[in-house]
């Protein structure tokens, strides 16, 4: 039935598997025939069993019930027959919840307990930690039994209101939280902080992940939602319902959380069924649903074109009875499609570009070091002929000239090794801005600011300075990235120049990514510090869970961009260092040639002969790397440079 979401997401898996093969085959091809440092090793094999465990998060988010958990009902689980997760009129999911596959546990539902919010751990830190959490192990094939486990995320419990204070979840001045008072002293809470689903379902097997959420107020108390998990989702399904239209508080929640994230963010219109009204006609009702959209539209600032119209309910009724009229009017097959057509091949664009950045520039520098060998072999070739039925002197002047090539090669690679080492120290002056001490030393002074007291006004205090400090650390980063970019380039330059060596660009070094994900932590600090709600006595508590998941968020920045920054100076010397030695090598082995036969004019046969045999094994070489170069190319879209192996080489530089 949801053939399109379907096909998509296979083939999602499809792409994403042959990307493991050709990461997988070319770590194995340099293992077997370069000399590859172990580091680069562990990233090739980091990279792919990065991809396989790839997926592709989906976030629903809205105020409560909006109809977010009946829509993945219909999204999701409609094979069940039954309503699987727990949608109710009022408040229902409690606690966000994360559905995904993950083959290697059976499958269960991992409940977090809410007082887990009096440890400072982030909920990310936790889930590393299983026995923090309540596993209940699922029985696929006993609906009962699932039934019975997923109602959990609707669990609440009663507490006297000082807990709930203490936990962060309650304040007496707040209106909005008057729906939580049980009586006089007690209010409900959730009585789960976060749950995990692991559920074998096609597309969940795929690599799709949900993410439900519970409404606004649930939603701000957990900051860690806030800055990481919705901004990290892939996609954002924004629900609003018919009959409530786009309330002060949906407004709010867009604001704050959808739209400014510039992952896809679509609005679903959802609960269409309330306004097909028996005693109007079809059209009447169409354009009723149409009117609505576009005040949706206008409302929120986006294109009628983003905004879906659905019944998440009739839909859900419709695939559980095969219905396909009421399937067709619920209009959850536009949602479908979108899904398929937009949001997989945009998750599957960002795949495609790690594996482009990590494999890209090395399977190119592969690929010409084995061309070369072979032009190499070639040239010796070449050499041993012109040798043949020479007289000794003859023989002697091309050794000399060989030489003499050597010598001025080794003198302009002595030069290059200064520039070296120039580059080198720049980028070690570069790497100490963004080492762990460093992060540690500003969080240290941003906690400094905060001088203990946990007050509001010095968290405030505490988070604007690390945020400043931050950026300024960043900054200089940029900076001397630039100036490292400026001296390899007139290394190159001087290379290409001076001794006709084939022009190599110089790898980028492109931050803007991480200073985007910086900039968006600024506005997020800035505007939970602007918030009067937020600085309230009574909220210190989450104003210290909004500071634990800022220090974390970029503490994760910043090792990337490290990891980003030694990769790249890596790259920056590579590529060059590599042919610099080949090149030596290469004129080293055609002294060695005419040396022998010079001792030994009859061994010129003997010599082509084992020549021979050389490119032989480095024909085989060659025929690997471009079958995954093409693999490689057609999965990415990557043109790869066309290299012509039947060009004689250059003779010396
Ligand atoms: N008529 C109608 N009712 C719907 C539709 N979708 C959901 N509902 C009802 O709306 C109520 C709320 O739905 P939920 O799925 O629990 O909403 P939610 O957004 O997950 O709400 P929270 O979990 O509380 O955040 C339930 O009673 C649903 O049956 C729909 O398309 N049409
Ligand atoms: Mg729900």
């Amino acid at each position: 039935m949801n053939y399109g979401l379907e096909s998509g997401i296979s083939r999602f898996r499809n792409r994403r598997d042959r990307l493991v093969r050709v990461v997988t085959a070319y770590r194995e091809w340099l293992e077997r025939y370069a000399e590859i440092e172990p580091e680069l090793t562990l990233r090739l094999y980091d990279l792919a069993e990065g991809l396989k465990r790839d997926r592709l998060l989906l976030a629903f988010v809205a105020e409560f019930s909006r109809g977010k958990t009946e829509l993945i009902n219909a999204l999701f689980f409609s094979d069940f027959k039954q309503r699987l997760l727990p949608s109710d009129a009022g408040r229902t999911t409690m606690c966000p919840t994360e559905i995904f596959y993950d083959p290697e546990s059976e499958p269960y539902i991992r409940l977090l307990p809410i007082e887990t919010r009096f440890r400072d751990d982030s909920i990310n830190a936790l889930k590393r930690m299983p026995v923090e959490w309540n596993t209940i192990r699922l029985d696929v094939g006993d609906p009962n039994a699932m039934l019975g486990a997923m109602r959990k995320l609707a669990e609440t419990k009663v507490v006297f209101k000082v807990e709930a204070r203490a936990l962060g979840l309650w304040d007496e001045n707040d209106p909005n939280l008057s729906y939580m008072v049980k009586d006089q002293d007690r209010v409900e809470i959730p009585a789960w902080r976060y749950a995990m689903i692991n559920y074998p379902h096609p597309l969940l097997e795929a690599g799709l992940a949900i993410l439900d959420t519970p409404g606004l107020n649930a939603m701000g108390a957990e900051p860690e939602l806030t800055l990481s998990a919705i901004p990290n989702a892939h996609a954002l399904l924004f629900l609003l319902a018919t009959d409530t239209g786009v309330t002060q508080s949906d407004f709010e929640i867009w604001n704050k959380m959808v739209a400014k994230h510039t992952s896809q963010h679509y609005a679903v219109l959802n609960k269409i069924d309330m306004l097909w009204d028996d005693l109007k006609t079809p059209e009447e009702i169409a354009r009723t649903i149409q009117r609505q959209i576009e005040s949706t539209a206008a409302q929120l600032g986006i294109p009628t074109g983003s905004v879906l119209a659905v019944s998440a309910q009739k839909a859900l009724v419709a695939k559980i009875r095969g219905d396909q009229e009421l399937l067709k009017r619920s209009g959850i097959q536009a949602l479908e499609v979108l899904l398929a057509r937009e949001i997989i091949p945009s998750r599957e664009k960002i795949m495609r570009e790690s594996v482009i950045k990590e494999l890209g520039p090395r399977l190119n520098e592969s690929r010409e070091a084995v061309h070369r060998r072979m032009q190499a072999a070639r040239q010796s070739l070449q050499d041993l002929q012109a040798l043949t039925g020479k007289n000794q002197q003859i023989v002697l002047q091309m050794r000399d000239k060989v030489m003499a090539d050597k010598q001025k090669y080794e003198e302009t690679t002595r030069n290059f090794n200064v520039t070296r080492k120039v580059v080198s120290q720049q980028g070690w002056d570069l790497l100490a801005h963004l080492d762990e001490e460093r992060m540690d030393k500003i969080i240290e002074e941003s906690m400094m600011a905060i001088n203990d007291s946990w007050t509001t006004a010095g968290l405030t205090r505490g988070m604007q300075l690390l945020i400043r400090r931050m950026s300024a650390e960043f900054d200089h980063a940029l900076q001397q990235s630039a100036a490292i970019k400026q001296l390899l380039n007139a290394a190159y330059q001087r290379f290409r120049d001076e001794h006709g060596l084939e022009a190599v660009e110089p790898p980028v070094l492109d931050l803007n990514r991480y200073r985007g994900r910086l900039d968006e932590l600024v506005v997020s600090t800035q505007e939970f510090c602007a918030d009067p709600m937020n600085i309230m006595l009574e909220k210190r508590f989450m104003v210290k869970k909004f500071y634990i998941g800022l220090v974390t968020q970029a503490r994760i920045i910043f090792q990337q961009v490290r990891m980003e920054t030694e990769t790249w100076l890596r790259l920056t010397l590579d590529p060059i260092v590599a042919r610099i030695q080949e090149h030596k090598a290469q004129l080293e082995h055609r002294l060695e040639n005419i040396s022998k036969v010079h001792a030994n004019l009859g061994a010129i046969q003997e010599r082509m002969q084992a020549v021979h045999q050389e490119m032989v094994r480095i024909k085989a070489q060659l025929d690997q790397i471009e079958a995954i170069a093409k693999e490689f190319a057609l999965l990415t879209g990557v043109t790869m440079r066309s290299l012509d192996s039947d060009q004689p080489v250059q003779a010396a530089v």
